[in-house]
Parts: C-alpha cells; sequence; structure tokens
C-alpha cells in the first residue's frame, strides 16, 4: 500500500510537472495540484496537504517517504520544489498530517512511526514541538486530529497498543485512554448517526463514543481504505470501506449495511 500510495505521489507530481508553465495556465495547474494532493490525501494517509502558503498562487503537500522522512513540496511558479525535510525518523512514518493544533494560523506537521513515536513540527522555524519518546509504547497504528472534547482545541486521537488515546494538540500530556480494545489502521472522527456528537470510526469495525471512548456500534470490519460519505442524500454521513474488492456502505444511525 505504500508503494502504491508513493507511486500515485510521484505520478501526480510528473502531471504537474509535465504541464507547461504558462503564465496563463498557472492558475488552473494550482488547482490541479489541490485537487490530487486533497484526493491523495482521503486515499493514502501518508500524504497530506498543507493547507497554508505564502501566496495564494501557490500548492503545498506533505509527505512521508520510505526513508523515514517527512518531505515538504511546494508549487510555485509552475514548478515542484522541496522545501522542508525532517531528520531520519524512528521507523516509517505511516500518516502525516498537517493542521493548525495551536490555532496560531500556521499548520503544525504530524506524523507517527512503525518506531511507535509521534512527532510534531510548528512550520514557521521548523522546530520540533514534541517527540513522543517518553509514552514507551509497543505499536502506534492510526491517529486522527480532531476536537474530541469540551474545549475548542484538536486533540491527538491516537490507537496505541489498541487503546485510543486523547492527546492534548498544544501541551501533548496524554488526556484520556479507552478500556475497549481496538485495531485499526486508519481512524475517522464525524457524527455518523446524528446526534450531533462525533463518534470515532475505526476501519476494523467499530463506532467509539467520543466522550466515553466506548463501543457503541462493531461490525466485522468496516474495510480498507474507509471513508465516509452521504450516499443517501439524508445528511447523515455513511460509512464506507473496500472489502475483498468490494465497497461497502454503512448507515450506523440505523445500524444496518445498506449497499
Ligand atoms: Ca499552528
Ligand atoms: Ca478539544
Ligand atoms: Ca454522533
Ligand atoms: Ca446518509
Amino acid at each position: 500500500m505504500l508503494t502504491t500510495a508513493r507511486a500515485a505521489v510521484l505520478l501526480a507530481a510528473a502531471l504537474v510537472l509535465g504541464s507547461a508553465p504558462r503564465a496563463s495556465a498557472q492558475d488552473e495547474d494550482v488547482d490541479a495540484l489541490r485537487f490530487e494532493t486533497d484526493l491523495l490525501s482521503s486515499v493514502y494517509q501518508v500524504f497530506a496537504p498543507f493547507p497554508w502558503t505564502e501566496k495564494p498562487d501557490q500548492a503545498s503537500f506533505v509527505y512521508a517517504d520510505s526513508k523515514n522522512t517527512i518531505r515538504q513540496y511546494l508549487y510555485d511558479g509552475g514548478r515542484l520544489r522541496e522545501t522542508w525535510k525532517s531528520f531520519p525518523l524512528e521507523g516509517a512514518a505511516q500518516a502525516v498530517f498537517a493542521e493548525d493544533l495551536n490555532g496560531d494560523g500556521r499548520p503544525e506537521i504530524i506524523t507517527f512511526t512503525t518506531g511507535a513515536r509521534i512527532y510534531v513540527w510548528e512550520t514557521i522555524k521548523y522546530t520540533l514541538l514534541w517527540e513522543s519518546v517518553e509514552e514507551n509504547f509497543e505499536t502506534i497504528s492510526a491517529m486522527a486530529i480532531a476536537n474530541v472534547d469540551r474545549d475548542a482545541a484538536l486533540e491527538l486521537v491516537v490507537c496505541a497498543d489498541n487503546l485510543i488515546h486523547y492527546y492534548d494538540g498544544v501541551e501533548f500530556f496524554r488526556d484520556k485512554v479507552g478500556r475497549d480494545f481496538v485495531d485499526p489502521r486508519v481512524i475517522l472522527v464525524a457524527d455518523v448517526d446524528g446526534d450531533l456528537t462525533d463518534e470515532i470510526i475505526t476501519d476494523d469495525g467499530y463506532v467509539l463514543d467520543t466522550n466515553t471512548l466506548s463501543i457503541e456500534y462493531a461490525v466485522e470490519g468496516f474495510g480498507y481504505p474507509m471513508s465516509l460519505f452521504d450516499i443517501d442524500n439524508d445528511g447523515i454521513l455513511e460509512v464506507m470501506g473496500e472489502k475483498g474488492g468490494v465497497i461497502q456502505f454503512w448507515d450506523v444511525k440505523d445500524r444496518r449495511e445498506i449497499w
């Protein structure tokens, strides 16, 4: 899957680079790159759009390469160039995120690795804000960045050693730990039953309450890749996952598979 992701990233970059850098085509190229990065990031976790650039006609993205490094690229004036590279990480990055955790208007870059480490950088001077050296996890399998509690700030929602952990997105202390065993490769956070509170959805088939962190609905796996999509247009997202080459949809509100 990672190899496919990297191939897709290179393909996207090649498509952009391949287009002639005519001044009149530049805005279209930037839009095309933004579209590609959004699409790729929805399927491949090692890839994320970077939602901040100095100028409006630029676009940027981050991705985790196969050499334990996070790289940031900037598309500017018809050219794609690398603007930042992390130091070698403890293990290969499994997912990368670019979200403004501290609300200062600039995204932070967040990743976790096969070495069960979490890293967070700010992106003005690219100072490392946190490396989770003291957590001593055996494994980290999935992560999401979301607001899962009463304060307005974002949390890191991490599945470490098969339990969901919340970390404060500014001070990085552990806020909460679940008790239910889960084993996801991807975590999504959204309101999938229409009660106006978000749930945590794991690709191994669980829907957890964001407040209690206990399982409120379970199926035998939603599939991977997994995403959310309102297929019946009733305003409530369905869970969509791939299993054995088949796309399936679940309506969590009605507790049934609908497709
Ligand atoms: Ca920030
Ligand atoms: Ca919060
Ligand atoms: Ca809900
Ligand atoms: Ca729906």
